[in-house]
């Protein structure tokens, strides 16, 4: 009889999907959506139903290994664990006493979302150690930054409000590809009448799915949200109820939108001024009307001014009062664990008496290059595969070529990074290891057990960084807590969203509601996360002004280089972690031209073309189609670069300019030429 074990998928998703594991014969048959899931319902996406291809893989590692030929080319021998460690330990200690332990660097990001394979005994082992801490900004920062800076909490709309929705405009979101369990209750609104916008310099399948697809161009929306303000302020189609119950600065946002005209925003947007007037109108007098706003709107260098912008729509309009109404980016901040109890920041003061200096991930070229007292020494890399997926690549593979860099990489599969490890450790799958699960697109948590055994000797990042911790003499006691112990810990926090939820009942459950109303309407009555719970509108610090690489930005740059390069995520993949396979990597070797850029640079579907800047290049096929328009380019992201010609991806393009708030790398203000590589 086969057997149904239930699981979550990890993957750097808002979905964060419960899962149905069939195991037959001691092995994963199926992986299936579950049902019983308010969000989940029963689907997985493309890309997560194939999982089990990359559960069993005959590209798993399996055991630990040192490096035996050159940095990046990825020859290793088999060591034993106990080796592993010894080498590892031996090694941080030497760089900390050499060069003091801010010499050593920890880079990871979301390969898996479980807090304690994410945030947890690696955290407390570094801040221990008293490592440099490492901002992790490559995603979210300029987005976190906006959104916080305008409702002051990173709470928004529930994904099962969408169904009642009578608009909805997806603003730099491709539901279809990134969020495909908001589609359904998309689906459910249109049945009844909703209508579906998208804003995006690309029309994926989401805009190809929609009513309505406005073609914006790349880092240009603070300028389209203002002048919508302009045309709903203009001709009074605010709530004045709300506004004035609920927010602050009315009066000075007037003032400052005056001159944001649609005409001055068409031409920055390149949407035309009677299309941002009706869309404005339309807006405004649609109830309920929603936003989902995600993070592709963000990653530009003013990333954090539109997100903002865009967040204060809502609120003029009165939409929080809606059911079905608001906006969502992001619903992190609503489950209110005990992340310090989990992650101890304060052993920092153990280790140096103060907090460790702060290095930021979207620079990890600079800081692998530049950086001084200390330079960096050690790198410790999980959880993220920074060779293939941080920008300007050509800087961060100079840095890991340094024979004086020691490298340490925990991963699932022999990646761009892996390459560059001095010792390589294999690790588990969200499949195989315990993990607590917060959601960045429902209000729900979940707790996973492991499904399956660990192949090999594949061990967890906790037990793998829980060793170490053993190697370097840390007998703080909770470097021998267990897993249960740190979600005990986590769940000990006395937020009422999460009071009362224990251990036990998501052993039962699986799958939890964070204690709030249903339906949740965060803002309807105000509450925003200000000292007296308004919106602020702080006008005076409202504006736009266009990205440096960007049509118009600078101009000396853009005669060179006169292509905005876009490089969004693959529907098919999830950011590097795919990269093994074939169909993935052919979808990741794309680029997207418009006709009439094409024409001139006499560049037909199917060529192979060159891309590049003063930073680099890469080989990408031109496909010739209608999804950009004139002056901008897409390629979908992110190939892993060893088996790129050249081994380059789009990153090595891409810049580490970063972007106006929250220290946001700026993978989508980029400029390029493209030729055609001659036969
Ligand atoms: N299939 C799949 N799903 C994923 C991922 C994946 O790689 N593949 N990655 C996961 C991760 S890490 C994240 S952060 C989320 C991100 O999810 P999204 O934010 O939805 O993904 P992006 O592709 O970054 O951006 C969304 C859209 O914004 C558009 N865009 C780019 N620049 C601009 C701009 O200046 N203005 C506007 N209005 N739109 C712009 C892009 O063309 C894209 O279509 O998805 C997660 N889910
Ligand atoms: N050009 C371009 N570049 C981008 C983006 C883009 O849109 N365009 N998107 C950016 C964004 S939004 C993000 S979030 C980043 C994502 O960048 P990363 O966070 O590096 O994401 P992935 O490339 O998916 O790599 C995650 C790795 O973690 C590993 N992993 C999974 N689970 C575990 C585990 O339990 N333990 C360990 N040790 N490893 C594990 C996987 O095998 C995988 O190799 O990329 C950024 N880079
Ligand atoms: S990647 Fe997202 S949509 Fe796909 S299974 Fe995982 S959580 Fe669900
Ligand atoms: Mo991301």
């Amino acid at each position: 009889m086969p057997e149904i074990r239930p699981s979550v998928c990890a993957l750097d998703c808002p979905d964060c999907c419960s899962l149905l594991v069939t195991i037959e014969n001691g092995r994963a048959t199926k992986l299936r959506g579950n049902p019983g899931h308010p969000v989940t319902r029963g689907f997985l996406c493309g890309k997560v139903a194939q999982y089990l291809e990359r559960e069993y893989s005959p590209g798993r590692l399996l055991y630990p290994q040192r490096r035996v030929g050159p940095k990046g080319e990825g020859r290793f021998e088999r060591i034993s664990w106990d080796e592993a460690f010894h080498t590892i330990a031996a090694r941080l200690k030497d760089v900390a006493e050499e060069f003091g332990p801010e010499a050593i660097l920890p880079y990871s990001y979301a390969g898996t979302m479980g807090l304690l394979n994410g945030s947890g005994m690696d955290r407390r082992f570094f801040h221990r150690l008293g490592a440099s801490r490492l901002d992790r900004t490559i995603c979210s920062a300029a987005g976190g930054a906006g959104l916080t800076e305008a409702l002051g909490l990173r709470y928004g709309t529930e994904p099962e409000q969408f169904r009642h929705s009578r608009l909805i405009l997806a603003w730099g979101a491709n539901i279809l590809g990134t969020n495909v369990h908001l589609w359904p209750f998309v689906m459910e609104a249109r049945h009844n009448g909703a209508r579906l916008y998208t804003i995006d310099p690309y029309r994926n399948r989401t805009g190809a799915a929609s009513d309505k697809h406005f073609f914006i161009n790349p880092g240009s929306d603070a300028a389209l949200a203002l002048a919508m303000m302009h045309v709903i302020l203009g001709e009074g189609l605010h709530d004045a109820d709300y506004i004035a119950r609920h927010t602050e600065g009315i009066d000075s946002l007037r003032e400052r939108v005056r001159d944001w005209t649609p005409q001055r925003a068409a031409g920055l947007t390149g949407i035309a001024a009677e299309e941002i007037v009706s869309l404005a109108r339309e807006y405004a007098t649609t109830r309920p009307a929603a936003i989902r706003l995600n993070y592709g709107t963000q990653r530009s260098e003013r990333g954090a001014m539109a997100v903002r912008t865009i967040a204060l729509l809502p609120a003029l309009t009165g939409s929080w009062k809606d059911i079905g109404g608001g906006l969502q980016l992001s619903v992190s901040q609503a489950h209110q664990l005990n992340r310090a109890g989990l992650e101890r920041a304060d052993l920092q003061q153990r280790a140096l008496g103060r907090p460790a200096r702060l290095v930021n991930m979207s620079e990890l070229g600079a800081a692998l290059t530049r950086l001084d007292n200390p330079p960096v020494k050690a790198l410790v890399v999980y959880n993220s595969n920074p060779a293939a997926i941080a920008p300007n690549q050509n800087a961060v593979l100079a840095g890991f070529r340094r024979d004086d860099l020691f490298t340490v990489v925990l991963e699932q599969f022999q990646n761009d990074t892996a390459d560059y490890a001095d010792i390589l450790l294999p690790v588990t799958t969200f499949l195989e290891h315990t993990d607590l699960y917060i959601a960045y697109g429902h209000y729900y948590l979940q707790l996973a057990r492991p499904a399956l055994p660990a192949p090999g000797e594949a061990r967890s990042n906790v037990d793998i960084f829980r060793q170490i911790a053993a190697r370097m003499g840390f007998d703080d006691p909770c470097f021998r807590d267990s897993e249960d112990d740190m979600i005990r810990t986590l769940l000990d926090s006395p937020h009422p969203f999460v009071r009362g939820i224990t251990l036990e009942e998501l052993d039962r459950c699986g799958s939890v509601r964070l204690r709030l109303p249903e339906p949740f309407q965060p803002f309807a009555e105000g509450g925003f996360g200000t000292p007296n719970g308004k919106c602020h509108f702080h006008a005076e610090t409202l504006d736009y002004t266009p990205p440096v690489e960007s049509r118009h930005g600078d101009t000396a740059l853009r005669r060179k280089y006169p292509l905005e390069l876009i490089s969004p995520k693959n529907d098919d993949s999830m950011n590097s972690t795919f990269g093994h396979r074939d169909a993935v990597d052919l979808q990741t070797a794309t680029l997207h031209l418009n006709a009439s850029d094409a024409a001139v640079l006499g560049i037909r579907t199917a060529d192979q073309v060159r891309v590049y800047n003063d930073r680099g290049s890469c080989v990408l096929m031109a496909r010739v189609d209608d999804t950009v328009r004139a002056g901008v380019v897409a390629a979908p992201a992110v190939r892993w670069a060893k088996r790129a010609p050249g081994k380059r991806n789009v990153n090595a393009l891409t810049s580490e300019r970063l972007t106006d708030a929250g220290g946001g790398a700026t993978f989508y203000s980029c400029l390029v030429q493209v030729e055609r590589i001659g036969d």
